[in-house]
């Protein structure tokens, strides 16, 4: 598939306010600094799409990008950021999981996990909720330029861990925006999912 046209269109902070369409949307999920935006950004081959490398755990919207007027990468608020009160956490689970329940648009879910680091509980919980849900998504290996390909198998195996029903789980992709490592694969599954 080839991107024509993409373009920012809005942030939701509050999930009535969702888009009124019946465009499929493809989510983007990880732990803040996983490289969520940066990858929306390198999908697109848009350098400033999405903002890159704000104060970390502060984003608390989703933001909507328009692929092609035929239909939208979403960008998740980043979790478990250490520093953010519980309060806030709370309210993360909640818009989080109310969106993934509810929005019947989601096609497809990606989850973005370091490939440098052990998957963590959240990223579990989210898969868990994937799974509860019966939401199709794939693990994505993000900033494969920073290790070995013995490792990135490593890594693969770690994250195989977390799935616990096979058949929604689609794919272990290795991403980088440095190699562009990834890209055709994430494009392969929007468009086998449209
Ligand atoms: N080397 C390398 N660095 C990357 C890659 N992807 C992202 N980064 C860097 O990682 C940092 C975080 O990237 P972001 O895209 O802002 O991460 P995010 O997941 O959107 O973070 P939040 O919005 O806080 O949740 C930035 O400094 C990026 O330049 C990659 O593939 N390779
Ligand atoms: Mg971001």
């Amino acid at each position: 598939m080839k991107i024509i046209s993409s373009e920012f269109i809005e942030s939701i902070y509050d999930l009535r306010t969702l888009p009124k369409s019946v465009l499929k949307e493809f989510v983007f999920v990880g732990r803040s600094n996983v490289g969520k935006s940066s990858l929306v950004n390198k999908i697109c081959n848009k350098k400033k799409l999405a903002k890159i490398g704000s104060v970390p755990g502060k984003t608390r919207q989703l933001n909507y990008f328009l692929i092609n007027e035929q239909f939208y990468l979403v960008d998740l608020p980043g979790y478990g950021y250490a520093k953010v009160p519980e309060q806030i956490r709370a309210g993360w689970r909640k818009l989080v999981e109310d969106y993934i329940s509810d929005r019947q648009n989601v096609s497809m879910v990606f989850v973005l996990i370091d490939s440098r680091h052990e998957p963590t509980y959240l990223d579990e919980l989210m898969v868990s909720w994937l799974e509860y849900y019966e939401i199709p998504y794939a693990i994505v290996l993000t900033k494969a330029d920073k290790i070995s390909k013995n490792k990135m198998d490593k890594q693969i195996y770690r994250s195989s861990k977390i799935v616990g029903n096979e058949s929604l789980c689609k794919d272990f992709i290795p991403f980088s925006i440095i190699t562009g490592e990834g890209r055709a694969e994430i494009l392969e599954l929007i468009e086998k999912n449209l």
